[in-house]
């Protein structure tokens, strides 16, 4: 036995040499190079309740969950529910550097956290088209957007005059995203403009804010206009789209102005208001030149000013979402405080803004719209109705918060058909394309804000849950449930094969001028106390790997990734300096540190690339 095991381990020997000669002789590209088939994503199929995802199976569609306090974007596979990617979008990631390099760190601005609520996809003519995903941060109020060919955050605008930033919805042509405060706050509010108004002023002096943000053809964020707004607090925010296409609707919940005891105050009014908004005038105004003043660099504009830009709806106690149909042609409100849901007839409205039929003026003598001329039904929905989602058989979806399950209901008829129980305390509800003209319909996800009995006990925070129902069939189904962290707010969901991803970066098409195409290119620039290095780093090392500077001088790394075989991600780490990147096939990324700790410090690659990976490392030595 002893000497079959000697023989046995000869041979492995053996054959580890051979291998290692073969990949010397062939080149040190080899290490860890298997070349799987490049996977090619499921078309969508319909699954019984059944069904599940066999491992080596894709999914059928992508979910995009935004990721609430974490500032980041989850993307799950529907219908196995398993998480594939965390996108880092307002929150610095050590996975991958985001955050850490000067011009993520930039891109922050400083601020380490967002919370992330609404997600929302490009679309093309009322369908979603994978180029982009926009997400709000309510915290620190500003859009992030990602990009998705990489899955990487490629912009983040600010918005200046907003407090609050809750809402986000996008048109169906994409030229236009909005989003709308869910605080108040007075003019030029903030540390560096010294304007302060007391809380005793806030029914002159605070307002809400409608921030209208254009969309280039290639994707990056502009801030239009800001439009102002009673000081309520508004929920949710939706484009019009086919025949409402050219408005937008918000929902408000604080008419009664509280600014103490909230929670009691602004349920006092029996209605509250839908702000509804004509864009496409305000846009007139603003490229006219008539905006009102400019405020932190924002052109704004008072609608008391201009009649014909906005209207007040009134609407159920403390209503949540406003969802619009896919035809357009409905504006649902959800009660939240009244168990039902108010659906409006866009025709009506229009109709009535037309006649001026009005029931009386609000803030700022906008004109309130008569609620029995242009509501067309109220649906007994259930307890806690907070929003609607709409598939592609002409049904609607409402989340009930309060009684813990999503009611069914058809379009028309106004008929309730069905109510399945969720666990529980379920926020958003998401249908496949549930946001856009062209619903995918087949799968729901309740987002549940919480589980109970659902999962082991981790402590006493518990996770949240999200239900993936099949909506497919004449009755619900729930088909599996995952539980997350704190918390996924909402999601977006899509067949998979709207998305087009990209495998690698292409070396040499990156337009970033400090990019290298070739290890060759590798070199170190010094200019007095600026050490400038172009590093290259492939299968199984980095070039240069050994770095000598002097103690106090300030050092920037171009590091690129020259491999062009999918997958294989090279990190970047310095011992003790608090430095980590990773680095994906093609990319380029920087590296910014001052050599202010003298000694040797190894740096090597924290992706585990290659049966050499240890292998990949390098030293930094700071001379004191
Ligand atoms: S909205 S959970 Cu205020 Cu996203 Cu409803
Ligand atoms: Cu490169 Cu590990
Ligand atoms: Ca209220």
């Amino acid at each position: 036995m002893d000497g079959l095991r000697k023989t046995m381990s000869k041979v492995t020997a053996i054959v580890a040499v051979i291998a290692a000669l073969l990949g010397l002789v062939v080149g040190k590209f080899l290490w860890g190079a298997s070349n799987p088939a490049t996977p090619t994503a499921a078309q969508p199929t319909t699954l019984s309740s059944t069904d599940a995802v066999a491992p080596g199976q894709l999914d059928s569609y992508y979910a995009f969950l935004s990721g609430g306090q974490s500032g980041d974007v989850y993307v799950y596979g529907v219908p196995s529910m398993r998480l594939i990617k965390t996108i880092p979008v307002f929150t610095p990631d050590p996975r991958s550097g985001y955050g850490f390099t000067p011009d993520t760190k930039a891109m922050l601005g400083g601020y380490t956290w967002g919370d992330d609520h609404h997600p929302v996809m490009s679309q093309t003519n009322g369908t979603y088209d994978g180029r982009w995903l926009f997400v709000n941060d309510k915290a620190n109020n500003r859009v992030g957007e990602v990009d998705l060919k990489t899955f990487e955050t490629k912009q983040i605008l600010n918005l200046p005059n907003e407090i609050g930033t809750h809402s986000l919805t996008i048109t169906p042509d994409s030229k236009y995203l909005f989003t709308a405060s869910e605080y108040s706050a007075p003019l030029n509010n903030g540390p560096a403009q010294g304007n302060y108004a007391p809380l005793n002023a806030y029914s002159e002096k605070y307002f809400g804010i409608l921030s209208s943000i254009g969309l280039g053809s290639d994707g990056k964020m502009n801030l239009n206009w800001e439009m102002l707004t009673a000081p309520y607090d508004y929920d949710l925010a939706a484009a019009g789209k086919a025949v409402s296409d050219g408005w937008v609707f918000v929902s408000s919940y604080n008419s009664e102005e509280a600014t103490t005891d909230t929670e009691v105050n602004s349920t006092k009014n029996s209605r509250d208001y839908v702000l509804v908004v004509n864009y496409v005038e305000a846009q007139k105004l603003v490229d006219a030149g008539q905006y009102d003043f400019v405020n932190n660099g924002v052109k704004m504009i008072d609608p008391r000013k201009h009649p014909g830009l906005a209207y007040l709806i009134p609407c159920g106690k403390n209503p949540h979402g406003v969802d619009v149909s896919p035809n357009g042609q409905w504006v649902v409100a959800s009660g939240k405080l009244d168990p039902i849901v108010t659906v409006y007839d866009f025709n009506k409205i229009k109709a009535a803004i037309e006649k001026k039929d009005f029931q009386g003026t609000g803030w700022g003598n906008l004109p309130v719209l008569n609620y029995n001329d242009v509501m067309t039904a109220e649906i007994q929905v259930g307890l806690g109705p907070l929003h609607t989602q709409f598939d592609d058989k002409g049904y609607a979806y409402t989340s009930l918060f309060v009684e813990s399950a999503v009611t069914k209901w058809q379009l028309g008829t106004w008929k309730v058909v069905e109510k399945i129980p969720v666990n529980y305390n379920v926020g958003h509800i998401a249908v496949a394309g549930g946001d856009s003209e062209h619903p995918y319909g087949q799968f729901l996800i309740a987002l549940d804000k919480m589980s109970q009995n659902r999962f082991l006990p981790v402590g006493p925070g518990y996770p949240v849950n999200e239900q993936l129902i099949d909506i497919s069939g004449s009755s619900m189904k729930l088909l599996r449930e995952a539980p997350a962290n704190r918390e996924p707010h909402y999601a977006v969901i899509v067949p998979a094969n709207v998305i087009k991803a990209e495998n690698v970066y292409p070396v040499g098409k990156s337009g970033n001028p400090n990019a290298i195409t070739a290890e060759n290119q590798a070199k170190v620039v010094r200019n007095g106390n600026q050490v400038t290095v172009y590093m290259a780093a492939i299968r199984s090392h980095f070039t240069p790997d050994q770095l000598t500077v002097k103690q106090g001088d300030k050092v920037t790394i171009y590091l690129t990734n020259l491999e062009q075989q999918p997958n294989i991600t090279h990190g970047f780490a310095v011992s003790d300096y608090n430095i980590n990147v990773a680095v994906d096939p093609g990319q380029t990324k920087v590296v910014q540190f001052t050599a202010d700790k003298p000694g040797v410090f190894p740096f090597y690659c924290t992706d585990f690339c290659s049966a050499l990976h240890e292998e990949m490392m390098g030293y930094l030595t700071v001379q004191p």
